[in-house]
């Protein structure tokens, strides 16, 4: 993964223009390049001109997204940055998933927290598990005709109530499972070396968050694929 990094910024330029209307998404990936040494800044388009398909993927959302914005990149050797992302909750079969912003914009946390309200438990491991959901992110980013596409995927459970008011979007009722030493995410009856002890991600800052995140992991994945790519392309 270091080499891989390294690489990346030897061979880009020193800025991702980053398609979002989401401070919040935006603050996250900032802080994730800047361990690179790179900068990532909004790309401001004028408003209607992204359609978001009617998907059922999170891929075939951000890659329409990247169509649409190429033409309003600054100059032809920009790097252009979509993602997209959404909270699938399991009980609900996956419900929002893509349609997380359309969710979160008319029922909000308070309605996703209403349709889980019977399931609850006096076994915390039980409670978590009835209430088991992840948050899936796609990253996709062209570079001169090229496109990378990272995944990233963070489980954890629904709180059963609104806890806290950092982050955006669903961190203040998402709660994610412990992390090993590897970083990798663990049943809820485990506990690990990395842990918000029960805390949302509202209620922990973007820096712990960011440690757990699905961003994160479809930002090292991208990262990892443009080196897999690399090394089979040759020196
Ligand atoms: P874009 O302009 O980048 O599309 P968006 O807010 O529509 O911004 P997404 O479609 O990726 O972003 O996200 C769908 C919804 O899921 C939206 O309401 C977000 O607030 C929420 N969401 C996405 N990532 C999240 C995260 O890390 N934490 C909490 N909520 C998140």
């Amino acid at each position: 993964m270091v080499i891989g990094r390294r690489l990346f910024v030897d061979i880009m330029s020193n800025t991702v223009w980053f398609l979002t209307s989401n401070s919040g998404k935006l603050a996250e990936a900032s802080v994730h390049f800047a361990e690179l040494g790179m900068e990532v800044k909004c790309l401001e388009v004028p408003d209607g001109t992204i359609v978001e398909p009617q998907a059922t993927d999170l891929e075939a959302v951000a890659r329409a997204k990247i169509q649409q914005a190429l033409d309003h990149l600054p100059h032809d050797n920009a790097m252009l940055l979509v993602e997209d992302a959404g909270l699938f909750v399991s009980a609900l079969d996956g419900f929002p998933g893509v349609y997380s912003s359309y969710a979160y914009d008319t029922i909000g946390n308070q309605g996703v927290i209403r349709l889980l309200e019977h399931l609850q438990s006096e076994d915390p491991v039980r409670a978590k598990r009835l209430r088991a959901a992840s948050f899936k992110a796609v990253s996709v980013l062209w570079k001169n005709g090229e496109v990378l596409i990272g995944r990233g995927e963070c489980q954890g459970s629904i709180a059963p109530q609104i806890q806290g008011a950092e982050g955006f979007g669903f961190d203040p009722i998402f709660i994610p499972y412990d992390l090993d030493e590897d970083g990798q995410s663990l049943d809820p009856e485990n506990l690990g070396s990395l842990s918000t002890h029960g805390r949302t991600f509202g209620e922990v800052g973007v820096e712990v968050k960011h440690r757990f995140s699905h961003r994160k992991r479809a930002l090292d994945d991208l990262l990892n694929e443009w080196q897999n790519q690399r090394s089979h392309d040759g020196p």
